[in-house]
Parts: structure tokens; C-alpha cells; sequence
């Protein structure tokens, strides 16, 4: 019979290797990889394969309740949603916009409390294109990605490893805490002295939840409060260009509705447009085509990276200017 969960003790997690460690390393697969051009980043020998290699005839995993992954998860998960419900930025979408965003204002401002909610379960989600390679107009030198120069622009030789990369140096900020399999369902908002809302966070769910509220009794959501919440969405699509419908729904902006595909025009009016849309909201990457009515861009990635840039500077001097608001 199981002890009682309540005084269980929780067994210490871990590996048992018998034996001599045979050094190996691994291959240098970077190094050529066929790309022009391609700036070098130095290979690491694997401290795993190190370790294990030739061994697995005396290797064990040490015993793990079941009780106790669960606990380890769900403490902190709901841990985190106690610490997040008063954040201090809500980016709403972990596109390349979104997680841009993120990952300047995190490394700007490591004293804000900063929310990221994604409502898809599995993510580096710009990996949707058939070429796999990621093409920026501007080098994404910041994260230390390898890329191969060709002047006017840069291509990164899979769109997953640009947008895993930079999801990790995001997640790896302790003032961050992503919320992924989370739909925002609606916006908090505020009366203003001038008869207008300002945003004050976030409406949330779990997306499994948010798309059944048709054909179950609806469920109650969660809140976040912010005082500032940057709306990185993406497009029109299922769930799309949120923030800009929300906000067009009760009248506090007009839907220009995105235009056909113009790359340089829609680039240049991406990052032009980025900017504080409502108090309290700003909004980046292609969300600002549905609402602006630019035009649909395609499968370049510089003008979501800027515009991240520019949203992270635009709730910075919002901070600036109206600390005690937002405090
Ligand atoms: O899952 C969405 C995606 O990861 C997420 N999202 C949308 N609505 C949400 C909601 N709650 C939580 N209500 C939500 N998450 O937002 C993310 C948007 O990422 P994206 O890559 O679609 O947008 P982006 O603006 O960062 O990048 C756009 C990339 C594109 S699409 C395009 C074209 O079709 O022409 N061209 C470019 C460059």
C-alpha cells in the first residue's frame, strides 16, 4: 500500500552510472552546412555523451513517484499564476513579434514582471513555411544565430531554429513567464477621464476551454492584470488579429482589414505602425495589417523582429512617462 500522499516523502531524482566515463565527442555537424557565407559559432563537445556513452548495460534512473512530477509541475505552475495575475506587461502571441518584443524588454527592464500567453500548446510556430528557411531584412545578431549574408538580407537556414533560439533566451529571462495552451479570450479595460478605455490587462483560458464555450456550459476565465498589454496576434485566422477585432467589437478603433501581399510597402508600414493603438495597448507584427489595412506581407521575417524592437521601446518610455499610472 502507497504511504499517505500528505507525509511522503519525495525521492531525490537523478541518474546511476557504474564505470569508466569514456570521453567522446560530438560531431561538429555546424560546421558545414552549405550555407555561404555562414558566420561560425564555436561546437561544444557533449558532456552527455561524455557520461553515458558505453554504459547503458549498468544504467538506471533512480526511482520517481508519480505523485511527485505532478507536484513539481502543478506547484509551480499555479505558483506562477499567483505571481502573474499583477504583471507588469502582458505580450499577448509568441510569434516572432511577440517573442521580440519580449525578449528586448526583458533584457532592458529586468525588474518588470512580464506575461507572455500563447494560445497554442506546441510553439515556434513560423515554421509553417514549405522552404523552412527564414529570410530577415535586418542580421539577427543579438541572439547568435548563424545566418548566411547576402547583402540586403540574411537567411537563417531553418525558420525553427531563428524562432527556438530566440524562444529560449526569452524563457531563460526570470522576469518571464510564458503561459503557453492559453487563449486571451477578452481585454480588461478602465473608463478615462476623456469619456475613452484604457486597457488594464488580460482575460484568459485555457485554449482547450476557449474552444469549447459553444458546445459546453461556458467556464469562467482567468484575469491578468497589466498596465500595459502588447498585442503581437498575427493576422486575421482563427484566432488572429485578436486584439484589433476586440477593440473594433465595441468601437475603440476602425478595422482597416489586411490588403494583398506587398512586401517592401508592408514591411515599412509594419514597424511605421507599431505604437500604443488604445491607452494601455500596443501593438506589433502583422495584428497591425487588419487594423491599419496594410498590405499582407509573405514569408520575410525583419519587419516582426523591428517591430517587436519598437514595441519594447514604446512600453519602456510609457513606463517612463507614466510610472505612477502604471506602477
Ligand atoms: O497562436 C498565435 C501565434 O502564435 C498567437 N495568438 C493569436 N491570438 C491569440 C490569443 N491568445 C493567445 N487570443 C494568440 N495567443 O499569436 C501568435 C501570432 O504569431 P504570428 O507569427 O502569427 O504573428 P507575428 O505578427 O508575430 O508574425 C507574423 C508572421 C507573418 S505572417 C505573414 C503572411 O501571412 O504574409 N507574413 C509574416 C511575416
Amino acid at each position: 500500500m502507497s504511504p499517505p500522499s500528505a507525509i511522503y516523502q519525495n525521492e531525490v531524482h537523478g541518474f546511476e552510472v557504474g564505470g569508466a566515463v569514456k570521453a567522446k565527442t560530438l560531431p561538429h555537424a555546424f560546421k558545414d552546412n552549405g550555407l555561404n557565407g555562414v558566420n561560425d559559432l564555436p561546437a561544444k563537445d557533449s558532456v552527455l555523451l561524455e557520461t553515458f556513452a558505453g554504459k547503458w548495460d549498468d544504467f538506471t534512473f533512480a526511482p520517481i513517484r508519480e505523485s511527485t512530477v505532478s507536484r513539481a509541475m502543478t506547484r509551480r505552475y499555479f505558483s506562477d499564476l499567483d505571481t502573474y495575475a499583477e504583471s507588469d506587461v502582458v505580450i499577448v502571441g509568441a510569434g516572432s513579434a511577440g517573442l521580440s518584443a519580449a525578449y528586448v524588454l526583458a533584457k532592458a527592464r529586468p525588474d518588470l514582471k512580464i506575461a507572455i500567453i500563447e494560445h497554442l500548446s506546441a510553439l515556434v510556430v513560423d515554421v509553417g513555411s514549405v522552404d523552412s528557411c527564414s529570410v530577415l531584412c535586418v542580421p539577427p545578431d543579438d541572439l547568435e544565430v548563424k545566418y548566411a549574408d547576402e547583402g540586403n538580407y540574411v537567411v537563417v537556414h531553418h525558420a525553427a531554429y531563428f524562432m527556438s533560439t530566440l524562444l529560449s533566451k526569452v524563457l531563460a529571462f526570470p522576469n518571464v513567464k510564458l503561459f503557453n495552451a492559453t487563449a486571451v479570450e477578452d481585454l480588461i479595460t478602465r473608463p478615462t477621464s476623456d469619456n475613452s478605455v484604457r486597457i488594464a490587462g488580460v482575460v484568459t483560458n485555457w485554449t482547450l476551454v476557449t474552444l469549447h464555450h459553444d458546445d459546453h456550459s461556458c467556464m469562467d476565465p482567468n484575469t491578468i492584470n497589466a498596465p500595459l498589454v502588447i498585442s503581437t496576434t498575427g493576422h486575421d485566422g482563427p484566432f488572429g488579429a485578436f486584439s484589433a477585432k476586440r477593440l473594433a467589437g465595441f468601437g475603440a478603433v476602425n478595422l482597416g482589414g489586411m490588403r494583398p501581399l506587398d512586401m517592401v510597402t508592408a514591411e515599412d508600414a509594419i514597424v511605421k505602425g507599431t505604437r500604443e493603438v488604445v491607452k494601455g495597448l500596443i501593438m506589433a507584427g502583422m495584428e497591425l495589417s487588419e487594423l491599419d489595412g496594410g498590405n499582407r506581407m509573405g514569408p520575410t521575417f525583419g519587419a516582426m523582429v523591428l517591430s517587436g524592437l519598437k514595441a519594447a521601446e514604446e512600453a519602456l518610455n510609457v513606463w517612463e512617462q507614466r510610472k505612477e499610472e502604471c506602477a
